[in-house]
């Protein structure tokens, strides 16, 4: 079964009223398939101000969520074992999940990219029995909101990787139907591309979501 294409757009704590209002009007006018917003939670519910649960999202009709996100683990300490636990409990309830990955510019330059990527991917695997309802998101965190994308080159080195370490690990079937995209400075100049290299099946989508460019962004699947 081919893989659908999948784009996501991560405003992160962005946007004012009268942002949103203009991206939105211009992804209605450009009339792209759409299913709803992608929300981020913290676990289940109780007393942690500022957070989100899991249940308010699905109480308000978010059928996805960002987990794993670098932000989050590098400025709320979350470990590859918390973002698994979360992915979970995400699944559990029914939620859909965008679980995201990958390795910072001190662990590539140390020849570590592989290692770090696997051992974030297994905590997720451990709790997922279920992987239509999971897309992979490998963000290099050098390249996120830098300007500094990957080339395709890269991104396709390690996602081709992250696809065998599923296959090994989980089975062929996940291996061949689970998208993995691709995050971190992705542009309407360089999707296109990125989206031409076989393993990457999408986009997480962070600056430029809030751009029109977007449009040429969910239009790049080849
Ligand atoms: C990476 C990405 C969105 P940006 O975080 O997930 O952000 O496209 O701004 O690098």
């Amino acid at each position: 079964m081919a893989r659908k294409f999948f784009v996501g757009g991560n405003w992160k704590c962005n946007g004012t009223a009268e942002e949103v209002k203009k991206i939105v009007t211009v992804l209605n006018e450009a009339e792209v398939p759409s299913e709803d917003v992608v929300g981020k939670f913290f676990l289940k519910g109780g007393a942690f101000t500022g957070e989100i649960s899991a249940e308010m999202l699905l109480n308000v009709g978010i059928p996805w969520v960002i987990l794993g996100h670098s932000e989050r683990r590098s400025l709320l300490n979350e470990s590859n074992e918390f973002v698994g636990e979360k992915v979970g409990y995400a699944l559990s309830l029914g939620l859909k999940v965008i679980a995201c990955i990958g390795e910072t510019l001190q662990q590539r330059e140390s020849g570590s990219t592989m290692a770090v990527v696997a051992a974030q991917t297994k905590a997720i695997a451990a709790k997922v029995s279920y992987w239509d309802n999971v897309v992979l998101a490998y963000e290099p965190v050098w390249a996120i909101g830098t300007g500094k994308v990957a080339t395709p080159v890269q991104a396709q080195e390690v996602h081709l990787e992250l696809r065998k370490w599923l296959h090994d690990n989980v089975g062929a079937e996940v291996a061949a139907t689970t998208r993995i995209i691709y995050g971190g400075s992705v542009t309407g100049a360089n999707c296109k591309e990125l989206a031409g290299q076989p393993d990457v099946d999408g986009f997480l989508v962070g600056g430029a979501s809030l751009k029109p460019e977007f449009i040429d962004i969910i239009k790049s699947a080849t």
